[in-house]
């Protein structure tokens, strides 16, 4: 069983696939309303996925990360290397920056937000080996000190079949708020001044105040919150968009390729922008973000 996930159809189930709509703007934002997501199936030219694959799989053999009994593209982990978040691998990689940055994503959100969209600059890019998936989170916590009508886009770099591990959604977790009210107020970067330990803790260095997550286990939320665990087999060329406070985990990888995929964010640009997150060299949850406030 994944993360010991009850994997019967009340608990888990597949994403609604909204490729039959992908071009009906009001049939999105409903959905999008409705669901709290979009996930879309060959929403992108799977040879632009797969360039940056390759872009990515290149770097990973260079720096000895893969098994040389196995092809390259096959991105078969060495055992002892292990890795999750990798953002250095989305630096200065003009394949990355083509998928998440172009004008098939700009078109997308343009038209879901009825208005121009900018972007954070701010790659959050994944190579993920065996192991434990994301804990179940919302990402306001990490990113709303700009406008919170905010977008995720989640992007899988080639197949992810469960076993590699991909994203899944709580579902109706969107509508929830109101219960997670106290979680969805955190920000990760905020400590408390009158508060020496946590002084201690984040001032000045890279740490927070938070750990971000929700719990580490998703069974037990989703007893506490209801709704099923809705994910799906990946093929490259998807994409799957969501909301701000809709729960999301990923499965565990329990192969030994590695799971690649970015997560990058996207709202109108007329709205404020998480300082953050923009620029040549992001401030992102190092000393420059944190902020002290009295508790
Ligand atoms: O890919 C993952 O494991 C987590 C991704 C995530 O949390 C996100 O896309 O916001
Ligand atoms: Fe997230």
């Amino acid at each position: 069983m994944q993360n010991g996930l009850n994997l019967s159809p009340a608990a888990f189930g597949e994403l609604r696939s909204s490729a039959d709509c992908a071009d009906r703007v009001d049939e999105l934002r409903q959905r999008l309303d409705a669901d709290g997501y979009l996930f879309i199936p060959g929403f992108f030219d799977p040879a632009l996925i797969l360039a940056a694959r390759a872009s990515v799989a290149a770097r990973l053999a260079a720096e000895g990360a893969l098994d040389p009994a196995h092809p390259v593209d096959d991105l078969v982990a060495r055992p002892d290397k292990a890795m999750t978040y990798r953002g250095d691998l989305a630096l200065n990689n003009p394949a990355v920056e083509r998928v998440v940055f172009g004008p098939e994503l700009d078109g997308f959100y343009a038209a879901l937000f009825g208005e121009p969209v900018r972007h954070f600059d701010h790659i959050w890019y994944r190579a993920v080996s065996h192991g434990m998936g994301t804990p179940p989170h919302c990402d306001l916590v990490y990113m709303s000190r700009g406008t919170h009508q905010l977008l995720t886009c989640w992007i899988p770099y080639g197949e992810v079949p469960l076993e590699v591990g991909g994203l899944m959604v709580l579902e109706d977790s969107h509508k929830k708020s109101e219960q997670l009210r106290q979680y969805l107020e955190v920000d990760v970067d905020t400590y408390c001044e009158n508060d020496p330990k946590q002084v201690a803790k984040v001032k000045g260095t890279s740490a927070w105040s938070h750990p971000g997550w929700l719990t580490n286990n998703p069974v037990v939320l989703q007893k506490r919150l209801g709704g099923r665990w809705l994910t799906t087999e990946y093929r490259p060329g998807d994409l799957l968009t969501f909301k701000m406070n809709l729960i999301h985990a990923s499965l565990d990888n329990q192969t030994q390729r590695i799971r690649i995929s970015s997560d990058t964010r996207y709202q109108r640009a007329s709205q404020p922008i998480d300082e953050r997150w923009i620029g040549n060299n992001p401030a992102t949850h190092g000393p420059r973000a944190k902020r002290g406030r009295i508790c």
